[in-house]
């Protein structure tokens, strides 16, 4: 998000979902949606019906490449390399679209230079992608009337995960391939509400409608609104948090919806950093391995069918969400209970309903205003933004940039130079593995919400290994064996996979309590986003048995 607001002053996904279905290409770039986004993938394979070329940029043979016309296997954080090998492509083939660079862009030469010195060749040799691969892709790209490039977590979740986002969106300002129906840039958001939390707010620098936390003028409103003084600074985002436990200088922490104890990267010292807090509560829908951390547990009720309310998906749309079982026992509302929270602080909230709640929103927030509860019904969800309840925008965002008039045109979207580097953990003889993390269909992040479930064709937690590294190390299918990184070590059964590539294994953060994966990786950060490196580690794998055939 903070690519997209850099690049277009929005931080949102450009496109709505049903345009993906008239896009003539669709590139997936580290992204797993067969797997992780399914509802959005269905629009993609009516989108392949209707004749549009899949491609799927990928480390392994993921099971949404395996739908592709085409796949670049590429090596673990060299997707800028790529991207910068794609744009001079385009740039020496002619194939840009110059009357788009010139209406509706800046920094195009600087860019240019920038990335002259990414052939073809020396694309190859970084990325592991063949010359050839990468300039179908640059053509097939260049020449679409309408092509969407979607990534998520394998372009996100590096240390240079903001840098991965613009050099994309360099590349949809070379062809002019955003601000059009069909045509975009589409991050896919990771929860059912995900953006919908940002756009309420829930960002260290941002209130509500993304207004600016130290702009006063936008501050003055909330204040007469709320009855308190905002606090003008900038807070903290979740990495900068643990860091702030690091000098002891965060000493309580009120976590909710979140299993962080499982979840971050380099788990053991978030544990030791989360248990050493004078106090930690915790609101969640069910006892996880951080709850047990902490002083105080609060036992939320709002799992979706029990609470109403909105979510916002990636599309930017906003759908209501409606309560339809009574919550177990003492379980309660999380809305309830912070408003008692904010009761036993002095602070008198009252509101009848949720949609009291939402029309607060309304009044504080432009790009809202026209969402009344009302109409969402009606028209079954609105996108943002939705300034006036008379009005119906596109479903795509920037169509400005192509206005004939410079005023329209608002500001013009800025190319970015940004510079190749290679994940922070080096590949070495002590961990000669590349380790990558991420999702299977039949499970959910940490396993708190999908743990439980049990079935004959579920895949636990295995490391899984290209069949030529299986051969080379005598490694058996189901042998447990133990993983090892600079930071700790794990034990599972091996899977051979023969979508990966040899060099690369990959594992879920599925069953921590099983097997702790996050023991292994690395939690340096993208200093612009917060987000860790969760893509690349470096690791090693022993047998505990000695391999078939060597005795002694
Ligand atoms: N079934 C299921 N669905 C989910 C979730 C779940 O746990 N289970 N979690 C949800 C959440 S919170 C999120 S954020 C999303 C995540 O959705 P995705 O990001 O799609 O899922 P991941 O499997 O984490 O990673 C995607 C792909 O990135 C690739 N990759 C790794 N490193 C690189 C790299 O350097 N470059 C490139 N180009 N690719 C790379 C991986 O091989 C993997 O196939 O899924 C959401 N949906
Ligand atoms: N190794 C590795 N680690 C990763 C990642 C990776 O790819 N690899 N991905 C990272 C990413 S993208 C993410 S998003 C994180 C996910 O990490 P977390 O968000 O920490 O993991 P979840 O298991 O999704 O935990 C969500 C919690 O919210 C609770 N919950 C659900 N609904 C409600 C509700 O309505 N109210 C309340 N109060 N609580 C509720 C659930 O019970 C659960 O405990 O993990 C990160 N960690
Ligand atoms: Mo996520």
């Amino acid at each position: 998000m903070v690519g997209l607001a850099t690049v277009f002053g929005a931080g949102g996904g450009t496109s709505s979902y049903e345009e993906a279905e008239s896009a003539d290409l669709i590139v997936m770039w580290g992204s797993n949606a067969r797997n992780a986004h399914p509802i959005f993938f269905h629009h993609v394979l009516q989108a392949i019906h209707n004749g549009a070329k899949l491609y799927a940029v990928d480390p392994r043979r993921s099971e949404t490449a395996q739908f592709a016309d085409r796949w670049l296997g590429i090596h673990v954080g060299t997707d800028i390399a790529l991207a910068h090998t794609i744009a001079r492509e385009i740039i020496h083939a002619g194939l840009t679209n110059d009357d788009f660079i010139a209406r509706a862009t800046t920094g195009f030469d600087e860019f240019a230079a920038s990335v002259e010195s990414w052939t073809l060749e020396r694309g190859e040799a970084v990325t592991g992608v063949p010359a050839e691969a990468i300039r179908d892709l640059a053509h097939t790209y260049a020449t679409a009337n309408a092509a969407q490039l979607c990534w998520t977590l394998g372009i996100t979740e590096h240390h240079n995960g903001v840098d991965n986002v613009l050099s994309l969106c360099n590349l949809a300002l070379l062809t002019g391939q955003v601000g059009r129906y069909g045509a975009g840039l589409t991050p896919l958001r990771g929860q059912n509400n995900v953006q919908g939390g940002g756009d309420m707010g829930a960002l260290p620098n941002k209130l509500p409608g993304f207004q600016d936390v130290v702009d006063d003028e936008a501050r003055a409103k909330f204040d007469t609104e709320w009855g308190v003084a905002t606090p003008a600074e900038t807070g903290w985002h979740l990495t900068q948090m643990f860091e702030a436990m690091e000098r002891d200088e965060l000493k309580a922490l009120f976590v909710i919806g979140e299993n962080p104890a499982q979840s971050e990267a380099d788990v053991s010292h978030a544990i030791d950093l989360l248990s050493s807090r004078d106090h930690l509560v915790v609101l969640d829908i069910y006892l996880t391995k951080t709850a047990e951390l902490a002083d105080v547990v609060l036992p939320g009720s709002a799992s979706w069918c029990e609470s109403d309310g909105t979510v916002t998906n990636s599309e930017r749309r906003v759908q209501r969400v409606r309560k339809a079982l009574d919550p177990p026992g003492d379980a309660r509302d999380d809305v309830w209970i912070l408003l008692e929270l904010a009761k036993r602080l002095g602070h008198e909230w009252h509101y009848d309903d949720h949609e009291q709640i939402w029309d607060e929103l309304r009044r504080l927030s432009p790009m809202h205003a026209g969402m009344s509860w009302a109409r969402l019904d009606e028209l079954g969800g609105i996108q943002w933004p939705c300034f006036s309840e008379d009005t119906v925008e596109p479903p795509y965002l920037h169509g400005r940039l192509w206005a004939d008039d410079p005023a329209e045109r608002g500001r013009p979207a800025p190319f970015s130079v940004v510079e190749h580097d290679p994940p922070v953990e080096e590949l070495s003889d002590a961990f000669p593995l590349r380790l990558t993390t991420g999702r299977r269909l039949d499970s959910y992040n940490t396993g708190v919400q999908s743990g439980g479930y049990r079935s004959p064709n579920r895949i636990g937690e295995t490391i899984d290994v290209s069949p030529e590294d299986a051969e080379a190390m005598q490694l058996a299918d189901g042998e447990v064996v133990r993983v090892s990184s600079a930071r700790g070590s794990v034990d599972a059964p091996v899977r051979i996979d023969d979508g990966l590539r040899p060099g690369l294994v990959f594992m879920t953060m599925h069953f921590p309590d099983e097997v702790d994966v996050n023991q292994l990786t690395i939690d340096a950060t993208d200093p612009k986003a917060g987000t860790a490196e969760f893509k690349a580690c470096a690791v090693r794998i022993d047998k505990f048995v000695a391999p078939v055939g060597v005795s002694g």
